[in-house]
């Protein structure tokens, strides 16, 4: 394990970025690592991610993250947090590919050690608990715990996955001894949802349907029931999960479609089956619980090939 502040000791330049499409703990470890180079070094420090849900503008410097554009000097020190391969940093892989030194600080199953310094351990809840791991505890402000527990929370869907273990609370634990609204941030983070995210919800449980004896839910959402409900990508988040909770599911598929006409899925499992090992068949990637993929539009061919891998995997 590498402490944070040791591995940017005397780098100049340094430069952050998470995954695409960024969730809490991608946001909340990038932000919390910029903070806590902010407060405890002389670096110029930058952040990279995509548009983030304004549901995390409270976090301290959201103002700051930055969109890929033009540097002329290669970062000396590029940092890669919650992300399994250079492609789901997006634009932002081109400053890691060009940077002197790389460090990486992962919990995906799939990570293939793509950085100089590539930290990895699958069986962490989240990249937030590992962040903390590697910051001084007593460097860790506020506004930085505040980062670190938004991560916590999005990745254990509020410590109730397997995932979570006495270590997370733990470091949970002293987040919340920092003085940080946990009520507030569990709500407004986790359970908020809009009229139409409810409603998408309430729409996509009716719709979906039960295979293999009530083991595996299915659910896909086509461009024109998004359409109809007036939602985007971003506000199916919470969908899987709902599925998910379905007496005698084992595993949950959801489906949507993309602008270009590709299906994106998600996949949960609740025991023993290996979603991640299915997905990367696939080539997705994830968690053992909880993995996604990208398919091409035919869906009958996708539902068949996906409801045969799930059944091999629980025979
Ligand atoms: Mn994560």
């Amino acid at each position: 394990m590498a402490a944070i502040l040791d591995v940017c000791k005397g780098k100049k330049r340094i430069g952050i970025a998470g995954h695409v499409r960024p969730d809490g703990d991608s946001i909340g470890s990038a932000l919390s690592i910029y903070n806590y180079l902010k407060d405890n070094t002389d670096s110029e420090v930058h952040v990279f991610l995509q548009t983030i849900p304004t549901i995390f503008s409270f976090l301290k410097n959201s103002d700051k993250i930055e969109e890929p554009g033009s540097f002329q000097e290669p970062f000396d020190l590029f940092i890669a947090v919650d992300c399994g391969d250079i492609d789901r940093l997006g634009p932002a892989g081109k400053y890691f590919k060009e940077a002197k030194e790389t460090f990486c600080i992962d919990h995906h199953l799939s990570n293939d050690a793509f950085a100089d310094i590539s930290d990895v351990e699958p069986e962490k809840s989240s990249a937030c608990e590992m962040v903390y791991d590697r910051m001084n505890p007593d460097f860790i402000t506020k506004e930085i715990a505040e980062c670190l527990y938004c991560g916590l929370i999005t990745d254990t869907g509020v410590f109730q996955y397997s995932s979570t273990s006495s270590h997370t609370m733990h470091v949970a634990g002293v987040l919340m001894d920092k003085g940080i609204d946990y009520p507030y941030i569990v709500d407004h983070v986790f359970y908020e949802k809009t009229f139409d995210q409810n409603r998408i919800l309430g729409y996509a449980l009716c719709k979906a349907e039960l295979h293999l004896d009530g083991k595996v839910i299915y659910c896909h959402i086509t461009r024109h029931e998004m359409k109809e409900y007036n939602v985007e990508p971003k506000h199916l988040e919470g969908i899987v999960a709902s599925l998910r909770s379905t007496r005698g599911v084992e595993v949950a598929i959801f489906a949507y479609d993309t602008i270009d006409n590709q299906m994106k899925v998600s996949l949960r499992a609740t025991n023993d089956i290996n979603v991640a090992e299915i997905a990367q068949r696939y080539r997705g990637g994830g968690h053992a619980k909880a993995a996604g993929l990208l398919y091409g539009h035919n869906e009958a061919k996708f539902k068949e090939e996906i409801l045969g891998d799930i059944k091999e995997a629980l025979s």
